[in-house]
């Protein structure tokens, strides 16, 4: 096959990558491929649902609250059903944890080899405004043979145990970002066809940046060192771009270079956003993408996880960034 970039850049969709980078693996049996698959029909689902949110009242409070006590959107709740029904449907998966579930949901399925984290979708409190909005997910391997799933052993895992992860933007068009440990590659939606095509090929995270994103309205929360960080940034006439939309603000970053954060605050002493489910994946990204992750003292990525919806600070971007925050936040020199 023709592996010159033009290639793949022209008209190359999801399903014909998949195949394509399934020779990376050998020995796969396509499981992993499968629930891509699963992972981006649900997407298109969504992605409609939300396209026609405002029209078809299904739009605003879903008039519960989610396990954390957080006001459940229609869309949440209609977006966490797709994605665990596909995945059920799909047959490859064991178990999915999510935002919108407090405990693991075991799909039942003995000979399911992957677990998937899931924020089916992050910053739906920006749906009524029309603002971007977005799903991230981490898939593992089981690490337990057969049965049950075991929650410290298979659904806790650190995120460098990640097989794949990514996201998806809803946003002024819909795309999916993903990666399999081999580069990130990014696949943009064709309504007309309801496909995704290849448009953002071997993405690299720029390794300096001009953007910073963080809610400034917490500037008197913040530990020292992130406001001496956020003060530097200033000075060095970087850029503030902060949309309240995680996947919107890391994509963004992802591309054009930048630093977002969301720091330990008052009301949320470990940060606001969750290991398993936001930061993971990302972090996974991330990397694959030449940028860091922490949570400014450890890499996201070996943080063994304790509980399933616990919150981690978070740093994520270009390396130079990070790299400079943390030197802020350790003044000892961070070895990372
Ligand atoms: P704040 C949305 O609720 C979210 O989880 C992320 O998508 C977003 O970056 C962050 O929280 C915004 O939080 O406290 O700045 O409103």
């Amino acid at each position: 096959a023709d592996h010159s970039p033009l290639a793949y850049s022209v008209g190359i969709t999801l399903d014909r990558f998949i195949k394509l980078k399934q020779g990376d693996f050998p020995f796969a049996s396509g499981e992993l491929s499968q629930l891509l698959r699963d992972i981006a029909l649900a997407a298109k689902i969504v992605n409609r649902e939300t396209n026609r949110a405002g029209l078809a009242n299904i739009g605003g409070a879903f008039g519960q609250t989610n396990s954390h006590g957080e006001e459940q959107q229609k869309l949440d709740v209609i977006a966490n059903i797709r994605f665990i029904r596909a995945l059920s449907k799909g047959g490859e998966v064991c178990a999915i944890v999510s935002e919108e579930e407090d405990a693991v949901i075991d799909l039942q399925n003995t000979s399911g080899k992957y677990v998937v984290a899931i924020d089916p979708l992050d910053g739906s409190s920006n749906i009524d405004v029309n603002i971007s909005i977005g799903t991230i997910f981490s898939i593992y391997r089981r690490k337990s043979p057969v049965g049950q799933p075991i929650e410290q052993k298979d659904i806790m895992q650190p995120g460098h145990q990640q097989v794949a992860a990514g996201y998806v933007l809803y946003g002024s068009s819909t795309m999916l970002v993903y990666t399999t440990g081999n580069g990130v590659n990014g696949f943009t939606y064709e309504n007309s066809l309801g496909e995704f095509f290849l448009s953002h090929p071997d993405i690299k995270a720029p390794l300096d940046g001009e953007i910073y994103s963080i809610n400034e309205g917490l500037e008197h929360e913040w530990e020292p060192g992130i406001k001496s960080f956020i003060h530097t940034c200033k000075t060095q006439k970087l850029q503030s771009r902060y949309i309240g939309s995680l996947v919107a603000d890391f994509h963004r970053n992802l591309l054009k270079g930048g630093i977002y954060l969301y720091p330990s605050t008052l009301k949320n002493p470990s940060g606001k956003l969750r290991l398993l489910y936001e930061a993971n994946a990302l972090a996974f990204i991330i990397e694959q993408a030449g940028g860091l992750a922490s949570d400014g003292k450890r890499r996201i990525l070996d943080i063994q996880a304790n509980s399933l919806h616990q919150r981690t600070p978070l740093l994520i971007g270009s390396r130079n960034l990070v790299h400079e925050a943390l030197i802020n936040l350790n003044i000892k020199q961070v070895q990372i």
